[in-house]
C-alpha cells in the first residue's frame, strides 16, 4: 500500500491542499489517544492513501496532540512526504523540513501559498532550494487551486524519487557523538543508519517522545550518553547549526 502523509507548521494550507487532492469521501476519524481530526483519503483516481497530519512547528512536541506527527513517523514508513510550508515564512517552516528530511524518506517541499510570497515582489529560485535541501521543491496556492497538478504528478513519481539526503554539518563533537550512537543503534538495534542517525540527533535535540521511547526500547547507546550530551548543551547547537543552514539557504535561493 502506497501512503503519503502530508507534514507542515499549523495554518499552512494542509487541509485545503488535501481536500484537491483527494476524492470528497476521505475518511476521517480521530488519532488513537487524542482528539486530534484524523483525516484519510485517495489520491483522485489511484489507490494512494494520503493522510493529513495536524500541524506542528518541530518533531519535538510540546502536547499530546502535537505528538501525533512524531509518532507517525515513528511507527509508519510513508512511501513519501508532502511537506507543506507558507513560501513567506520560511526561515520558520524549514526548521520541520530539516527534521523530516533527516528521517531520509522522499520528500516534497510544497512552498504554498505562493499567490501571497509573489504579491510581496518576492519569489524563491527552486533549483537553489533542491540543491540545498536535497529534495524535490514546488510552488502551489492551495486556495486557488494552482500548482494541484504538479504535486499530483510528483506525487505519482513517488517510486522514482530518491530517498533524501540531507546530512547538516553539526559542530564536530556533535558529529562524532552521532556517530558512535548511530553505529550502535544501526548494529546492535536493528535500526537503519538512517533512522539511527535520526533517532540520535532528535534524542540529542531532547526530543521527550524520543527519550521516551529510548528508556524503553532501552538504546542504551543514548541513554548512557545523556549527561554527556545535555551537560555540552546538544539540543542548542543542534538548533544553531540548522538556523544558520536555513539563513544561507535562503539567501542563495533569492
Ligand atoms: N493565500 C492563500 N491562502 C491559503 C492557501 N492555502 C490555504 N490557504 C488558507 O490558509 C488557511 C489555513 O488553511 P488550512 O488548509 O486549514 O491549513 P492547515 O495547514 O490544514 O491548518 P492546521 O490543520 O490547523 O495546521 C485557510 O484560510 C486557507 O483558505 C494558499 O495557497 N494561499
Ligand atoms: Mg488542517
Amino acid at each position: 500500500m502506497t501512503t503519503v502523509a502530508l507534514i507542515g507548521n499549523p495554518n499552512t494550507g494542509k487541509t485545503t491542499l488535501f481536500n484537491s487532492l483527494t476524492d470528497k469521501y476521505a475518511y476521517v476519524g480521530n488519532w488513537t489517544g487524542v482528539t486530534v481530526e484524523k483525516k484519510q483519503g485517495n489520491l483522485k483516481g489511484t489507490d494512494i492513501t494520503i493522510i493529513d497530519l495536524p500541524g506542528v512547528y518541530s518533531l519535538d512536541p510540546l502536547t499530546k496532540d502535537e505528538a501525533v506527527v512524531t509518532n507517525y513517523l515513528l511507527h509508519n514508513h510513508p512511501s513519501m512526504i508532502l511537506n507543506v510550508t507558507n513560501a513567506s515564512q520560511l526561515k520558520r517552516n524549514l526548521l520541520l523540513t530539516i527534521e523530516v528530511l533527516e528521517l531520509g524518506y522522499p520528500v516534497v517541499l510544497i512552498l504554498n501559498m505562493i499567490d501571497d510570497l509573489r504579491r510581496s515582489g518576492y519569489e524563491y529560485d527552486l533549483k537553489s532550494l533542491e540543491q540545498a535541501l536535497g529534495c524535490k521543491v514546488t510552488t502551489t496556492n492551495a486556495r486557488g487551486h494552482q500548482g494541484i497538478d504538479r504535486v499530483r504528478e510528483k506525487t505519482l513519481q513517488h517510486k522514482s524519487l530518491p530517498p533524501t539526503r540531507l546530512s547538516l554539518q553539526y559542530p564536530p563533537m556533535i558529529q562524532q557523538a552521532i556517530r558512535q550512537a548511530g553505529t550502535a543503534l544501526n548494529k546492535d538495534f536493528g535500526y537503519s543508519p538512517q533512522v539511527a542517525r535520526w533517532l540520535t540527533i532528535q534524542y540529542m535535540g531532547n526530543n521527550k517522545v524520543i527519550r521516551e521511547v529510548a528508556k524503553k526500547e532501552k538504546l542504551t547507546p543514548l541513554l548512557n550518553q545523556t549527561k554527556y550530551y545535555d551537560a555540552q548543551k546538544f539540543a542548542d547547537k543542534i538548533f544553531n547549526t540548522r538556523l544558520q543552514f536555513i539563513e544561507k539557504t535562503l539567501n542563495n535561493a533569492r
